[in-house]
Parts: structure tokens; C-alpha cells; sequence
């Protein structure tokens, strides 16, 4: 509501009976017509009094929304106003939106695939309005998934009641008239706002086969779903995918447990007779497990969806506990149909010694006859955490060459060691002649030493253009690598993990004293190298050589209390372009977190300087309080 005045003027009375009634519901056609007909300093002034149901009632009987075609408005002046009434809604919502849901980032819708088929659109979408009340729609399904837990709920979960604090949001009060009173509902809910979802979260306790009646109107886009272990569950979400599966883009299975039936029966689901395919873009099983006894085969569902999935481009089974033959038939299949998959995610599988048994073509240059075993398409390839050895190394380097357009590669956390890390050299050395070159690489916790990132970075640096982001993080790389990576900083890295690499004060002495000219890089993690004093130095030099830098991690660098007053004169001389610059693990520092130093940093008010170790400040991500 607005602010109040002193003595509130008539027209604010009026504009809060209107309110009221659109509230309430309780008006004709002609009274929406009237209010339309509003002028506009008067309709601009009513609608940020209005509750989300009152806004919703107006917005929905807006005669704009369906005059495409007809008469007075559609002169030069009707389209204009249309337009300028559609952004004050739009506005509204917004506004709205931000005020229930003041951490706006943080739903992340995993949507990217989908974002790129919007952009093109340059109409009016009601942007604001479906966001509203999709996410509202998602604090209902999870308030009654909470109740449907309990061991003593059964029967229907149409009928549980939502909370009173997700109905004050709407603008619900206590006795409103007798058609409303199903607001307490949760199928009032989803009946209601169900249009509005593209992305839902569906609690396992809610998939349920009575969901798909409940959702009857949704067309999803976007789907979530964890702990699936029942037929029961299975049936709900079945019925869900069937109902869905024409717009459906990208499904996530996590904490699932599948027998070959329910993995088989979900693929199905998801065919549409009409294309002889399916529409899934991104498709996701993680943390979650197949059946025991058919790691020798893959579910016949489940071949046929990968086999035939024409528009399928990110595929993920992190975490599966997948094994080798399974993996193994997965990419057979990847590589004997024209896939067109950009994504694949194999991370924390044990899938030691599966690249060997892997006919791979070794002539990588002889791929574009079309016909030799590849991953045409592939663009990200991440096996982090996969239990790759030294000698899966040595085969990794043939199975990549069949990956022609890879640019992002993870190996992070894999013992592959120097021989694994030199064996693959060749491989960067040629990748480097192709179109498209690799442009992220993540070797974190490889149990590499200074000898094998040595020569990783001579390679590199003989690349015609440079890798983007580079991480070597969490290897006993020792002293001696500083004066190499600084170096290398030169080369053009815009972004280097070296966080905990054993650099100590003399590597950070030996990479300042390397660094000349302007630096490409935007992003560096040099946190808990215990560089002391010398990492400070580092640092200025670093922000002094780097124009475009933009944030620095540095936690735990044993950094005494002289570094800070260091740091401070080099951030200063440099007018603050800095965005986020995390000092915390370092209590010396910490008293200067309170003095007007710090306010003096943010001279842009951009930079996020964090100094004191507790990540408290982070805030929590909590919905509808
Ligand atoms: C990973 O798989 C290999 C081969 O199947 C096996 O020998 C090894 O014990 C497994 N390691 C772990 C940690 O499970
Ligand atoms: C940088 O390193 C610190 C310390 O290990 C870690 O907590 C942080 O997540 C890293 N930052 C990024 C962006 O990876
Ligand atoms: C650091 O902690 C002190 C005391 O706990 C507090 O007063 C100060 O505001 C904190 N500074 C930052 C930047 O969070
Ligand atoms: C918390 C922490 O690691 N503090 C260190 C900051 O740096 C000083 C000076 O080197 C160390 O003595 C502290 O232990």
C-alpha cells in the first residue's frame, strides 16, 4: 500500500475502493472498461496500490491484451498507448516481484539452452506477470510437499491447505466472498497460476498421478525433479511428461532411483508420435542410481531417446555410479548417430580404464570425411572427479581428437599425475592448428608437480591464441612455479586458479618480477599460497599491470598487517575498477575492516571487498520467510 498521508486525498480513497473491488473480484465487464477509460495520471497512480490478485484481475481483462485487430486503438496513438499501458504493468509486476523475492538472482532458472530461442522475440510477453506467479506457484508446491511428507497425510493433495503467509502475498484477506474461498487450496493454485510455469521444481511427495490434473493447463518447459523411487511417483511423472512433452526443452532427475522400467517408461513419455522423436534440448540424471543388474545394458528406453533425439544437446549423468559398459554404450551411440550433443557431463563416476576399450579413430585429421567415430559437436566435456589414472591419460588424448570443436575440458580432480598430463601434450599442440581451440581448461587436484605444469605451460604458450581460463589448482606445484606463471599471465590468460599450489613468499617474488606490459587477465585465485608480505606485492603489481581486472580471491595468504596499507595505496592510484576483492582468513587485516579505508576502496561503489573470515554476509537464500 502506499504511504499513508496525513489526511489522505480523495482521489487516493477512490483509487483504494477501486483497489478493493478488483481485489475482491466483485464488478462487470463495464467497470474494468471504466477503469480503463481511466486518464492516465489517475490509472499510472492505481496500479502500484494494487495486490497481486487485484493487478492480476486487471491485467487480465485488459481489452488491449485482445485488440490485436480491432478498431480505435490500432492507430498510431492506440499502439503507442498500448505499449506504454503494457510497460506500466510490466513495472508493476516487476515491482512486486522484487518486493516478495528481494534476492531476484538467486532462483536460477537452468534455462539457458532455453533463453537463446527467446531472444528473438520482440513482442509483448508479460515478462514480470508469468515470473510473479510461477514462483509463486513453486513456494505453494513446495508448502504442500511439506505437509504431503508426513507420515500421517494421505489422500488428496489438491486439497491441502496453503499457508496463510503465501495468501497475505497475494493480497488474500480473511473473509473475502464465497467464490474465493477456495484460495486456501492448493489446486486453487494450480488451476489459477499453473498457465503461468515454464520451470517447476516438483517435489517428490506432489508426483503423484493426481499432479497431472492439477497441472492440466501448465505447458512446462523447465522440470526438476527429485527422489523418485515408487511406481507411483513414476505414474505422476509420466503423466506430467505426457502432458508436457510439446514444450518441454530440459528435465533434471536428481536422487533418483531407476529400475530399467521406470527409466524406460520416463523416455517414452517423452516421444512424440507426430516429429518420431523427442524435444528434450537438456537432459540430466544426477546423483542417482540404475539398477544393479543391468550395468551390462542400457535401458532400451533410454537408447532410443539419446539414439533419436535430434534436438538434444547437453546430456549429464554426474554422479550416477555409473559403470564402464554403461558409459561406454552411452557413447556408442553419441558417436553412431549424427548427434548434435554440445554438453556432456560424465563428472564423479568411477570410470577408470573405459577410455581403452574405446575404438577410437587415432587419426584425428582424418575426421571430416564425415564417417570416423566423433563428437562433432561437442563443446563442453566435463569428467571431473572420474577416477582417470596416468594410463587413461594416454587413451583420453585419442578419444579427444574425435572431438573436434571441444572448447571447455575439466579433468579437475583426477590422479592422471605428469606422465598423464605430458602424454596429452601432443593433443594441445594439435588442437592448437584447429578453428576452434580449447578455451578452458581445468586440471585442479591432478597430483601434478612443477615438472608437468612447466611443460603444460610451455605448450600453451606456443598456442596462436591463448587459452581463456586456466586452473591448476590444488597441486603441490612448489616455489619454483612462480616465476613460470607469471610468465604466462603475460600470454593472455584472462582467467588462473593457483589457489593452494604451494607457492609461498619466494614463488609470488618470482611471478611479480616476470610480469611486464599489459595483462589480458580479469580473474585470478591465489588463496591459501601463504605468500605473506610478497603477496601483497604481488598483488599490486598484478592491479597495476592488469587494466581490465575485475576480481581477486586471496583467502588465507598469511598476509601481515603492513600488506594492507600495500594493497590500499595500489587500489586507490587505480581508481577502484576492482569488483570483488576477497582478503578474509587473515585476522591482521581484519581491524581494518571497520576504519574509513575500506569506505575509500569502494570509491565506484562496485568493489565488494571481503575482509573478515566469516561468510556469514552471504545471504542465505530463503523463500517466502
Ligand atoms: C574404480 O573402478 C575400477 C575398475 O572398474 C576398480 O578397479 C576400482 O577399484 C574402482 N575404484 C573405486 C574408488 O571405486
Ligand atoms: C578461490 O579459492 C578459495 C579457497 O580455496 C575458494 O574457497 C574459492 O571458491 C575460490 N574461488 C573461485 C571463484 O573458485
Ligand atoms: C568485520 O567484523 C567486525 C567485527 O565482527 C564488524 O564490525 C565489521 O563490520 C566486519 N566487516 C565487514 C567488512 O564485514
Ligand atoms: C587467520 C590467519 O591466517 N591469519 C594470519 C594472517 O597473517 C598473519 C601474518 O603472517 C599470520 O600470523 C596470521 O596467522
Amino acid at each position: 500500500m502506499a504511504e499513508a498521508q496525513e489526511s489522505p486525498s480523495l482521489v487516493f480513497l477512490c483509487l483504494n475502493t477501486i483497489a478493493d473491488q478488483l481485489l475482491l473480484g466483485d464488478y462487470d465487464d463495464d467497470y474494468v472498461q471504466d477503469i480503463y477509460q481511466l486518464p492516465s495520471e489517475l490509472f499510472d497512480s492505481l496500479l502500484p496500490l494494487l495486490t497481486p490478485l487485484a493487478l492480476h484481475n486487471l491485467h487480465q481483462s485488459m481489452p488491449l491484451n485482445k485488440c490485436d485487430d480491432c478498431g480505435p486503438l490500432n492507430d498510431k496513438s492506440g499502439t503507442h498507448r498500448k505499449r506504454k499501458r503494457w510497460m506500466n504493468f510490466e513495472t508493476a509486476w516487476k515491482m512486486l516481484y522484487e518486493t516478495r523475492w528481494p534476492d531476484c538472482d538467486s532462483q536460477s532458472h537452468p534455462t539457458n539452452w532455453l533463453e537463446k530461442r527467446n531472444e528473438a522475440k520482440d513482442e509483448i510477453t508479460d515478462e514480470w506477470m508469468q515470473m510473479y506467479w510461477e514462483r509463486h506457484l513453486q513456494s505453494c508446491l513446495d508448502a504442500a510437499a511439506e505437509i504431503a511428507l508426513l507420515p500421517s497425510f494421505y489422500g488428496s493433495i489438491g486439497v491441502i491447505e496453503i499457508p496463510a503467509a503465501l495468501l497475505n502475498y497475494m493480497g488474500y484477506r480473511g473473509c473475502m466472498s464465497k467464490s474465493t474461498c477456495d484460495y486456501s487450496k492448493f489446486s486453487y493454485h494450480c488451476k489459477y497460476f499453473g498457465s503461468y510455469a515454464r520451470f517447476l521444481r516438483l517435489p517428490s511427495a506432489l508426483c503423484v498421478p493426481e499432479i497431472c490434473d492439477l497441472l492440466r493447463i501448465s505447458k512446462l518447459e523447465s522440470l526438476e525433479i527429485q527422489w523418485i523411487k515408487s511406481k507411483e511417483n513414476v505414474d505422476g511423472l509420466c503423466g506430467l511428461l505426457k502432458q508436457n512433452r510439446e514444450t518441454l526443452k530440459s528435465i533434471e532427475l536428481i536422487h533418483c532411483k531407476f529400475s530399467t522400467s521406470f527409466i524406460n517408461d520416463i523416455c517414452d513419455s517423452l516421444w512424440i508420435k507426430r516429429l518420431n522423436t523427442h524435444g528434450i534440448q537438456h537432459f540430466a540424471i544426477k546423483t542417482s542410481s540404475f539398477d544393479g543388474s543391468n550395468y551390462y545394458s542400457l535401458p532400451a528406453g533410454l537408447a532410443t531417446f539419446l539414439s533419436s533425439g535430434r534436438s538434444l544437446s547437453s546430456l549429464s549423468l554426474c554422479d550416477d555410479h555409473l559403470h564402464q559398459h554403461f558409459v561406454k554404450m552411452v557413447l556408442n551411440i553419441l558417436l553412431d548417430t549424427p548427434s548434435s550433443i554440445e554438453a556432456l557431463d560424465l563428472s564423479e563416476n568411477n570410470i577408470t580404464g573405459w577410455l581403452s576399450r574405446f575404438q577410437w579413430s587415432t587419426k584425428g585429421k582424418q575426421l571430416s570425411s564425415g564417417i570416423g567415430k566423433s563428437l562433432q559437436s561437442l563443446r563442453v566435456l566435463n569428467l571431473r572427479n572420474t577416477n582417470l589414472l596416468t594410463e587413461d591419460a594416454d587413451c583420453l588424448k585419442f578419444a579427444l581428437l574425435n572431438m573436434p570443436k571441444l572448447e571447455t575440458l575439466d579433468l579437475s580432480d583426477n590422479p592422471i599425475e605428469d606422465e598423464g598430463i605430458k602424454s596429452m601434450i601432443s593433443y594441445f599442440t594439435e588442437m592448437s592448428e584447429r578453428p576452434f581451440a580449447l578455451i578452458d581448461l581445468k586440471l585442479g587436484n591432478c597430483q601434478l608437480t612443477c615438472e608437468g605444469v612447466s611443460q603444460l605451460l610451455g605448450s600453451l604458450s606456443t598456442w596462436k591464441k591463448p587459452l581463456s581460463s586456466l586452473s591448476v589448482r590444488e597441486n603441490d606445484l612448489g616455489s619454483k612455479m612462480g616465476a613460470l606463471l607469471g610468465k604466462y599471465l603475460c600470454r593472455g590468460v584472462q582467467s588462473l586458479d593457483i589457489d593452494d599450489i604451494g607457492l609461498g613468499p619466494s614463488g609470488f617474488r618470482g611471478a611479480q618480477e616476470e610480469i611486464t606490459g599489459d595483462l589480458k587477465l580479469v580473474y585470478i585465485n591465489i588463496s591459501k599460497n601463504r605468500g605473506e608480505v610478497e603477496t601483497a606485492k604481488f598483488l599490486s603489481k598484478l592491479i597495476s599491470c592488469a587494466p581490465g581486472l575485475v576480481a581477486i580471491d586471496a583467502q588465507y595468504t598469511f598476509m601481515p598487517e603492513e600488506s594492507f596499507s600495500i594493497i590500499c595505496s595500489t587500489l586507490k592510484a587505480m581508481k577502484g575498477k576492482l569488483e570483488h576483492l576477497d582478503l578474509t582468513g587473515n585476522l591482521s587485516c581484519e581491524r581494518f575492516a571497520d576504519t574509513s579505508v575500506l569506505a575509500e576502496l569502494q570509491i565506484s561503489g562496485k568493489c565488494n571487498i571481503k575482509i573478515n573470515s566469516s561468510h556469514a554476509q552471504a545471504a542465505p537464500y530463503d523463500d517466502d520467510p
